[in-house]
């Protein structure tokens, strides 16, 4: 399908969804959030996707939402519009693994979108930022929320109160982004982590995914035995019994999501 501000392609069971708003540096304007949570729904559904990866352009990923778009907007338009709510959710609902390939800008809404992948690769370029407060509002996609759950409340009241750009160095000491690479290789290695989760079976990757994500949002209590019980349900499968004969057989395990 051919959208107007992304570019998508799949390869090597990768889809690779570019955000492309290039005059404005990938603010999300109506047309981008709808489109992306389209295309990721696709994604999610395509039997030839195993991995999804979200990048915006070399000089922004995204600097946030589109302030032209939102200036003149009262409470109740908002409101009853429900101001990018649904599709942040959908994305948010997305069961494949999902990476966020990160350079230059990720401001905002752009920080939040990244927030909402999986996990966050970053080139040496890129700049995180929640800079809301300056606009008078605050974050709106659940930046409150997932930024301090990635970096503590400290440093992330200092980022929503302050609105102050965080360099990629520090965005990697306090574990908002999992790995940093020179921004020439950044895609090229993104690719390469992303073909290697699509190597394993997808039933292993979703559940790691609904596992990981449980941490964020139980008691450590609740999260272990629903751990547990993906665990032993993982045990049903062909998938299970295959690695494990691979690993003994000294081979490379044939995963058939079965
Ligand atoms: N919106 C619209 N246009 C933007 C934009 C944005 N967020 N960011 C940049 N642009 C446009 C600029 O206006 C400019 O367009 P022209 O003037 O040339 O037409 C073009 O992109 C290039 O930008 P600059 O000329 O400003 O480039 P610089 O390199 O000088 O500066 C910058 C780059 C990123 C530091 C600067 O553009 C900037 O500060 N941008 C705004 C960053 C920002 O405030 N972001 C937060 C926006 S508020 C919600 C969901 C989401 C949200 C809220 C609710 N719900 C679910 C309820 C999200 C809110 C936000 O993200």
């Amino acid at each position: 399908m051919a959208y107007e501000t992304l570019i998508v392609e799949v390869e090597d069971d990768v889809a690779l969804i570019r955000m492309n708003r290039p005059d404005a540096l990938n603010a999300l304007n109506s047309k981008l959030m709808t489109e992306l949570s389209s295309a990721v729904q696709a994604a999610d559904r395509n039997d030839n996707v195993r991995v999804i990866v979200l990048t915006g352009s070399e000089k922004a990923f995204a600097a946030g939402a589109d302030v032209k778009e939102m200036a003149g907007k009262s409470f109740v338009e908002v409101y009853f519009d429900n101001l990018f709510g649904p599709e942040a959710d959908a994305i948010a609902r997305v069961r494949k693994p999902m990476i966020a390939a990160v350079s230059g800008y990720c401001l905002g809404g752009g920080c939040e979108l990244a927030m909402i992948c999986d996990f966050i690769i970053a080139s040496d370029t890129a700049k995180f930022g929640q800079p809301e407060i300056n606009l008078g509002i605050v974050a709106g996609m659940g930046g409150t929320q997932r930024l301090t759950r990635f970096v503590g409340k400290s440093k992330s009241m200092d980022m929503h109160l302050t609105g102050r750009f965080m360099e990629v160095a520090e965005a990697e000491r306090c574990g908002l982004v999992s790995r940093v690479f020179p921004a020439k290789d950044l895609m090229a290695e993104v690719m390469k982590i992303a073909k290697k989760i699509a190597e394993k079976s997808l039933l292993s990757t979703m559940a790691a995914k609904e596992c990981v994500n449980r941490a964020q949002e139980s008691a450590l209590s609740e999260g272990i035995l629903f751990e547990r019980r993906v665990f032993h349900a993982l045990f049903a499968t062909e998938d299970q019994k295959e690695g494990m004969a691979a690993f003994m057989e000294k081979r490379q395990p044939q995963f058939r999501d079965k």
